[in-house]
């Protein structure tokens, strides 16, 4: 309860912040977007997601959290369009009670209007399973995002048994496969396999593919060459606030 009082607190008073990691086209050795992941600054303490968000999930905190995410990634894509020519997404990670607000759409409008970016440079990504598990009032909302240029990507995939006859039908851009099939690359035969089929299943499907959790050369060597260029991960950068991420890329690409 104390926790619950601090993490409200907390958006108020504008400690959680939004930290960036590089999308990065191999091939074209540039970066190609950048996926927002929250922190809070706790006093001197930065808090992992993991100890606040499950609990923002459980008092619908993460409603309002959300929300502020999604405007904050839109302010942040305009200061980048700004700075250095920024004309990729930022994908923001939304748990399905946000899909399931009829006023979704309306939401992320007004936050892109509100800094006049367009917009597709938001991205959202959605979990496979939470995709899987509320379909009836999911598809809806990504018709109706795919209506006015926002773009989808499902996170985690892989891991969540969708049907492929429902994926043909929907509304998406972009499969995110699972950090646990590529953190096995190289390692075990059974996980080139389903990167392949992921691979070949999203190109028949026309969909971009990304890799997540790509941590050694290795790992971006099979990747490549089994068809899939555009990556994320330790290997590239970790997840960096906004100023560390200019200075990164000043450096990098
Ligand atoms: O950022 P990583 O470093 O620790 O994030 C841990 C977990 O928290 C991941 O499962 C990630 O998807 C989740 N997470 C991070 N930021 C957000 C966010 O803005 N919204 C939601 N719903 N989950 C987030
Ligand atoms: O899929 P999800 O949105 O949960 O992914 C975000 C999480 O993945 C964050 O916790 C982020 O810090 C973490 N992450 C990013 N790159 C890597 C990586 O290369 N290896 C591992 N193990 N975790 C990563
Ligand atoms: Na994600
Ligand atoms: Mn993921």
């Amino acid at each position: 309860l104390e926790l619950e009082s601090a993490l409200h607190k907390a958006i108020e008073r504008n400690e959680i912040v939004l930290h960036y990691q590089p999308k990065i086209d191999v091939r074209a050795a540039r970066m190609v977007g950048a996926e927002a992941l929250m922190r809070w600054q706790r006093g001197d303490k930065l808090v992992p997601p993991g100890d606040f968000i499950p609990l923002a999930e459980e008092t619908g905190l993460i409603v309002p959290l959300s929300e502020w995410a999604l405007r904050e990634a839109a302010r942040q894509a305009k200061v980048w369009q700004l700075n250095f020519g920024f004309s990729d997404a930022i994908a923001v990670n939304l748990p399905n009670r946000l899909f399931e607000r009829s006023d979704l759409v309306e939401h992320i409008h007004q936050c892109v209007s509100a800094y006049g970016v367009p917009h597709r440079a938001i991205q959202l990504e959605i979990t496979e399973t939470g995709l899987m598990k509320d379909l009836q009032n999911v598809i809806p909302a990504l018709h109706r995002l795919n209506e006015v240029g926002v773009e989808i990507s499902i996170d985690d995939f892989g891991t969540g048994y969708s049907s492929l006859a429902y994926l043909t039908t929907l509304p998406i851009s972009e499969v995110k496969i699972d950090r646990s099939f590529v953190r096995d690359l190289g390692i075990t035969p059974q996980s080139s396999a389903v990167v392949t089929a992921i691979i070949a299943l999203a190109r028949s499907l026309g969909l971009r593919v990304i890799a997540e959790g790509v941590e050694t050369l290795r790992q971006m060597e099979v990747l490549h060459r089994l068809g899939c260029s555009v990556m994320q991960g330790f290997l590239f950068s970790r997840p960096l606030a906004a100023d560390d991420l200019e200075r990164w890329l000043a450096q990098t690409v």
